[in-house]
């Protein structure tokens, strides 16, 4: 990999005259924030050369581009990575130490850039350093909201959401771009003149707004390319005008500014979950225009007929959230390039692609009729053309069978299902995981796929490795590339070449003493940030992801209430010593989520302070859990909590960030588990509870009937009756009833613990006997963990996105020399 030069002196300078220049500050007086912006600054000049260069090279070679639409971009810190992937990080480090800086603090200056809720914004961000690192030509497209996923503060156990003020001392990264501002229309109606013989669509009376591009460098390692994440800032169209006394034109004024601020104020919360809110089909529409706007225009800059561009782009949705993309092509192709529907459609298809990430039904996307044609009246209309023919197409392939028009129409109900119109307009639909796919096949699409099976492929999901171990893991990191190379660093399968070592006790020894260097890393986090001690030599069992009924972080807790009582019961027994590390936010309106939570502080609460287990038994929740301290956590953690109901998680990303730290999966078939499995071996992980196959079957009978475990299994009910006899509420015994009901009596759905936790109880404490045991025998877990680390190969993005590019987008591979190097 060719390494860039690194201009020490250069670099110095100009850290020292940004601080001059930006606080009028000599180094030693700035503050540590202050240090970051000039030290960011400084970065950002570094690369500015190589981001010219990359849009030159694509000016030139034209290479087909795709527009990565997103809701969601949940990078995290751009510091140190961009340093990782100049290949300048240890460079830098070096060069700050000189001048008495310490890079690991000024990366701590920096806010998270948390524009995501979980698994689906972190991909999007895994796959913008794969595309920029394998040499592609993208754009990511989303959203520059002001507040990003709230801050997570625990207080008296239950979660307080914090708005994340994340630009509030500006961002040295991005790069503001007025000049090429987008207006995007809402509201108002549709008149439709006749020019000619041809019907022409003119919004009238609607509310416009003014689309800002930020861009963002997104670095490609160590090759020069930096594609750009474009994300949307809203301003008002026409800057207040006070002389406006007129008071119809004021109120507009005033309404416009109002748009233009609420739009872009904050991510909405929800992960796995559709809130239905009009100001969120508004934020859709807003980035969706601005961006399929943008992309017309470049491409118009040097081809002339509009008919082929989807030979030089494509659009992937990432989700259905940016599924407008569809109607809005559409109405620009027919609108304003005049073609007509038939050459419009032929573009569209060939254009669209739409990755699911989720079977969850509450986070189907529909929009109620009344609001969607209200706030977009003319992509309402085009959207119900697309299923006015649709729907002759079904009645043509399968006739008088209304079910199927019932099942499949993209507008029934007095709604828009969003996922319908992804797929009737999209030339690829996608799942993230082999078994997830396949029951989008089997189930969930079953009609789409029967009618257009041409269009279904499945893309395992990956996660790049240059975050998530040489940037998160430095001593792992290092040792690997003593034992097998660097190549692993853009090439993970590479990593493989570790597998002759498992057995070597030498190098069995170091790498547990590099976990246990990590873990100590990660304790001295907790001590500092939860003041709770926990001991390094202790397993850490962690378990990290947004709450969700689904992921069944209450069945762990379930859990070490039962080993509680275990030790309790049963003192003289051995036990090794255990760390429960956990770390999730909840939905802010989703209670039972967020009851989790405080019953999980309350046991570490009780268990913490009870001096009489020995410390056998420690529980730590890890307040606002985030990109930045997930980079610790991974590398520090023995034991990867994968434990949803089977057929529930699509994928799962952070499986594969443990694994490639090597901390072992104890999981169900679920996801990417089974793919994890199918690499490592099942002899290397903890596989419980039921198949997909199992719940589905037993979901199809209206679920099962807990009661029976419940008067059955003692131990059990001991662990439910602690929920509400007082044992971890003493002051109010009632607090938990609720989580109590829906194990037992109510959990949704109409039944009794609809993730199926009880059901899956005892097979999880069996897994849980056998990670134990397995981790007494020290030479054994090295040589798991080991094994892990050797078979995450085929985990990293790069591989995911390589196979977007063949299967899908079909891009061409772009490099980029700079001068110096020409
Ligand atoms: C997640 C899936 O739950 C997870 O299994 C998968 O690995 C990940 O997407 C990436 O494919 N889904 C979401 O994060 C999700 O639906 N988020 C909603 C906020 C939109």
């Amino acid at each position: 990999m060719a390494k860039r030069t690194f201009n020490k002196e250069f670099f110095i300078r100009s850290v020292k005259y940004n601080v001059r220049t930006l606080f009028r500050k000599e180094i030693e007086e700035a503050t540590e924030q202050q240090i970051f912006q000039a030290v960011g600054y400084a970065v950002k000049d570094a690369i500015m050369d190589a981001w010219i260069a990359t849009q030159k090279e694509y000016e030139k070679s034209d290479p087909k581009i795709v527009y990565y639409m997103s809701m969601e971009f949940l990078m995290g810190r751009a510091l140190g990575n961009n340093l990782i992937n100049l290949t300048f990080y240890d460079e830098v480090k070096e060069a700050l130490e000189e001048i008495g800086l310490d890079l690991n603090m000024i990366e701590d200056q920096e806010p998270d850039a948390a524009l995501g809720n979980g698994g689906l914004g972190r991909l999007a961000a895994c796959f913008m350093d794969s595309l920029a690192t394998l040499g592609y030509a993208a754009y990511g497209c989303g959203i520059r909201y002001r507040y990003g996923m709230f801050k997570q503060q625990i207080v008296d156990g239950y979660q307080v959401e914090v708005p994340d003020m994340w630009l509030k001392n500006g961002n040295p990264f991005e790069l503001r771009r007025p000049e090429y501002a987008k207006t995007v229309k809402f509201g108002g109606y549709v008149r439709i003149e006749n020019h000619n013989g041809k019907n022409v669509f003119i919004q009238e009376g609607y509310q416009s707004v003014l689309a800002v591009p930020v861009d963002l460098p997104i670095v490609g390692y160590g090759n020069n390319v930096i594609n750009t994440l474009r994300i949307w800032d809203a301003e008002a169209v026409n800057s207040f005008e006070l002389d406006r006394f007129d008071k119809g034109e004021y109120e507009k004024a005033v309404e416009q500014e109002n748009l233009a601020r609420n739009l872009v104020e904050v991510l909405y919360p929800n992960d796995n979950h559709m809130a239905g809110k009009e100001l969120r089909l508004k934020q859709q529409y807003f980035f969706v225009s601005a961006s399929v706007q943008e992309a017309i225009a470049k491409y118009k800059k040097n081809h002339s007929d509009i008919r082929k561009f989807y030979e030089k782009a494509t659009f992937q949705l990432n989700d259905t959230h940016p599924t407008v993309a569809v109607a809005e092509l559409m109405r620009i192709l027919m609108d304003e390039e005049g073609l007509e529907w038939d050459e419009a459609w032929d573009v569209t298809t060939k254009t669209c692609a739409y990755t699911n990430h989720t079977i969850m039904a509450e986070a189907l996307e529909k929009w109620p009729i009344e609001l969607f044609s209200r706030l977009l009246p003319r992509i309402y209309q085009i959207v119900e053309e697309i299923n006015r023919r649709f729907v002759i197409e079904i009645q043509k392939q399968y006739p008088n069978n209304y079910e199927k028009v019932k099942k499949m129409a993209i507008i029934m109900d007095g709604q828009v299902k969003m996922a319908h119109l992804a797929i009737v307009a999209g030339y690829s639909v996608n799942g993230v995981a082999k078994l997830h796919t396949e029951i989008l096949k089997k189930r969930e699409l079953k009609d789409f796929y029967e009618m257009m099976p041409q269009k279904f492929n499945n893309k395992t999901n990956g996660i790049t490795q240059r975050r998530f171990l040489l940037h998160g893991n430095p001593l792992l990191a290092k040792w690997v590339t003593e034992h097998v190379g660097d190549e692993w660093i853009t090439d993970l399968p590479r990593i493989k070449g570790l597998a002759v070592y498992v057995d070597d006790e030498k190098a069995q020894h170091e790498f547990m003493n590099i976990k246990y260097q990590n873990k100590v890393r990660l304790a001295k986090y907790i001590k500092e940030h939860n003041g709770i001690d926990v001991d390094p030599r202790s397993i850490f069992d962690v378990q990290v992801k947004r709450l969700h009924e689904y992921k069944r972080q209450l069945m762990n807790i379930l859990h070490v209430m039962y080993l509680y009582n275990q030790i309790k019961e049963h003192p003289e027994k051995d036990f090794y010593p255990r760390t429960f590390i956990f770390g999730a936010k909840a939905a802010a309106g989703y209670m039972r989520a967020k009851l989790t939570i405080k019953l999980i502080n309350s046991v570490a609460d009780v268990v913490n302070n009870d001096a009489s287990i020995n410390g056998k038994l420690k529980v730590v929740f890890i307040e606002d859990y985030r990109v930045s301290n997930a980079e610790w956590i991974f590398a520090a953690a023995d034991v990867s909590e994968q434990i949803s109901t089977a057929s529930k998680e699509a994928s799962g990303t952070g499986n594969m960030k443990f694994m490639l730290n090597g901390a072992v999966t104890l999981g169900t078939m679920d996801g990417a588990n089974v793919e994890i499995v199918e690499e490592v071996g099942e002899e290397n992980a903890f596989i419980f509870g039921m198949s997909a196959d199992e719940v589905i079957d037993l979901e199809s009978k209206g679920g099962y009937d807990p009661s029976q475990l419940f008067n059955t299994d003692q131990e059990i009910r001991h662990v439910l009756m602690q929920l509400i006899n007082g044992e971890y509420a003493p002051n109010d015994p009632e607090r938990f009833r609720e989580l109590y009901n829906a194990l037992l009596i109510d959990g949704g759905y109409n039944r009794p613990d609809p993730y199926f936790i009880l059901k899956d109880f005892r097979s999880y404490a069996d897994a849980q006997r056998r990670v134990e045991e397995a981790y007494r025998d020290e030479k054994r877990w090295a040589k798991m963990a080991m094994l892990n680390v050797a078979h995450s190969g085929k985990f990293t993005s790069d591989r995911t996105i390589q196979e977007y590019v063949d299967d899908i987008w079909k891009l061409d591979k772009v490099t980029v020399k700079l001068e110096e190097e020409a």
